[in-house]
């Protein structure tokens, strides 16, 4: 093992560690410390966790951008092994800010004793299946060489910071920053003139926060997005203890809801009530706030019809909260289904355009030609700026496996098997790639689920697999071409069946990073099906899969 780079303690130190182990993990976030402590501590496994970050955390490590918050409600978006572990948690808010989570999955580390077993500072930057040896060899950006029976990526889906490339960027004289990388101690927004350019979940989420010291914000909007109020509060104590007492019947809640969230979507149709009672029952959803506003009808994601009367509604309270007519009209001139792109949630996001030291810039009627010095120019003006905030995304759910040099059998790149977009088995394995497991990759619910369900469904799966091999005596575990074929296809007629491809620029579908194939990623039938077909899977010896000794 080579160290090109690291103090003499750590070079000793790792050189004292065995290079090969039973499971190399990439990843210290919600996924990659459950499944450490799954093949750790419950099959008895040499594993090491290889990590980016100085610290544990993954998503909730990066993004600690102004007003970062989750939007699954907190009761529901944690770990739920360990009844030990619910007991002794006590969430604050109803949505768990950045600082909170991140205390929490360090809570975890230390609580299972986690950290021993995880490298940090370490970035892998390439993967290769040797298989005469049956071993993924492993090289991080240091040069360090390890090797493991099994590879799994705990990546997450949203890692890799999409910064677009606007000519100029480079001539800019003031900071640019992007939200998923944000600085550790912070930016100082006070009266600096601030740019901000996307207005998905994160920009909703920070121009609020921003603009309350900045001196100006300027927010760049190139599509017009929904938002419903979050109504965040703190935790009462009658509901803490509720959440104590009632655990198995919310999880129960949760493993019922296509989206792992702890509430039942209605039965009824939109148009099943009467015009005046579906306005009751969306201001009503809009005073309890969040996503289950989704939650108000059944038909909202697969009926455009059904679909339009919650746009309408929508529009209609933005046009109310929003003064200038103009500035609401943009806010709200909206391309797409309500939630065929992930739906915001939001503190403030609307009203803040009522601030004096707010403007809105349409950039769908004028577009960004190029950052200059001073600040950015769009077809019809310059904005003279000190910081510009990159609130524009992530090559989403692909971009960060691809950005790993991953080689399967015979030095097969995964970019070349995913030349035209993602494809696998279950969104676990790629044909070509054996005892590789992706953690909430392409093809599964992930994204399109609360994280911590799909998480420990996936993780659980996984290690229940590798227990199984275990117990037979088997070496191998490789997706089959057909079964990878038939799954595909299952992906895209779940999204077809839904009216999320009808936003044809979300992140869902690739379309936010130039040149990415356009295919949509996540599955979309639910997690409450995904998990019955991973389950009869399993139960039928595997069935798609190839097990070898
Ligand atoms: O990113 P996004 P995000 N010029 O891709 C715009 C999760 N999340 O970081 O819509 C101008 O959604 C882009 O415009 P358009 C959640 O799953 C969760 O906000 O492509 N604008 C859009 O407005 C979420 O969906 C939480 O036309 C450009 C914005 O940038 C996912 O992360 C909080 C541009 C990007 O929106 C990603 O959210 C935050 C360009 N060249 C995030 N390129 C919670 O749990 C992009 N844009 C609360």
């Amino acid at each position: 093992m080579t160290l090109a780079n690291g103090s003499n303690d750590s070079v000793a130190r790792q050189a004292a560690q065995p290079s090969i182990f039973d499971v190399l993990i990439i990843g210290a976030g919600f996924s990659g410390l459950y499944q450490l402590f799954c093949l750790r501590d419950r099959l008895g496994l040499s594993v090491q966790v290889l990590e980016a970050a100085d610290g544990v955390g993954g998503t909730w490590y990066w993004n600690r951008y102004p007003g970062a918050r989750c939007d699954s409600e907190s009761h529901s978006y944690c770990y739920t092994f360990s009844k030990e572990l619910l007991r002794d948690w006590d969430w604050t808010e109803r949505y768990p800010a950045q600082p909170e989570i991140l205390r929490y999955l360090n809570h975890v580390a230390d609580r299972f004793d986690l950290r021993r077993s995880i490298r940090f500072g370490t970035r892998v930057s390439a993967a290769a299946y040797d298989d005469d040896a049956n071993l993924w060899r492993v090289t991080t950006e240091r040069g360090e060489r390890l090797g493991a029976k099994f590879l799994i990526t705990a990546v997450g889906c949203l890692s890799t910071a999409n910064v677009p490339k606007i000519p100029g960027l480079q001539s800019f004289r003031g900071r640019w920053v992007h939200t998923g990388e944000w600085p550790h101690e912070g930016v100082d927004f006070r009266g600096k003139r601030v740019g901000q350019i996307g207005t998905g979940s994160t920009g909703i989420q920070s121009a609020p926060v921003i603009a309350e010291t900045a001196g100006h914000l300027t927010v760049f909007q190139r599509t017009a997005n929904y938002s419903v109020p979050a109504r965040n509060a703190p935790l009462t104590p009658e509901f803490k203890r509720y959440v104590k007492a009632n655990f198995s019947e919310i999880q129960r809640l949760m493993d019922g809801n296509p989206n792992g969230h702890p509430w039942v979507i209605e039965e009824r149709l939109v148009f099943d009530v009467s015009p005046e009672e579906r306005e009751a029952l969306y201001e009503a959803a809009w005073r309890t706030g969040g996503l289950r506003f989704r939650a108000t009808f059944r038909d909202l994601v697969v009926n455009k019809a059904a679909n339009d009367t919650a746009a309408q509604f929508i529009r209609d309270k933005i046009r109310e909260i929003v003064k200038d007519p103009a500035t609401a009209a943009i806010l709200s001139d909206f391309d797409h289904p309500y939630a065929a792109k992930r739906p915001p949630i939001d503190t403030d996001y609307f009203e803040t355009f009522n601030r004096e030291n707010v403007t809105l810039v349409d950039l769908r009627a004028t577009p960004i030609e190029t950052i200059t010095p001073a600040g950015i120019r769009t077809s019809n003006a310059e904005y003279p700026l000190d910081i510009i905030v990159f609130a524009t995304g992530f090559d989403a759910l692909t971009g960060p496996l691809l950005r790993i040099d991953i080689r399967g059998r015979d030095g097969l790149a995964l970019a070349e098997v995913w030349r035209a977009g993602p494809r696998n088995y279950l969104g676990l394995q790629v044909a070509g790639f054996p005892n590789l497991f992706t953690i909430t990759g392409p093809g599964s619910p992930s994204v399109l689920c609360n994280m911590p369900v799909a998480i420990e469904q996936h993780v659980e799966w996984i290690t229940d697999c590798i227990g199984h091999m275990r117990a037979q005596g088997l070496e191998r575990i490789e997706a089959q071409p057909e079964a990878m074929d038939s799954w595909v296809e299952r992906v895209n007629a779940a999204a077809n069946a839904t009216l999320l491809p009808l936003a044809t620029h979300s992140w869902y579908l690739g379309a936010n990073v130039p040149g990415k194939p356009r295919v949509f990623m996540p599955y979309a039938g639910g997690m409450a099906q995904y998990r019955r077909t991973c389950e009869e899977v399993a139960a039928s010896g595997y069935r798609g899969f190839a097990l070898s000794r």
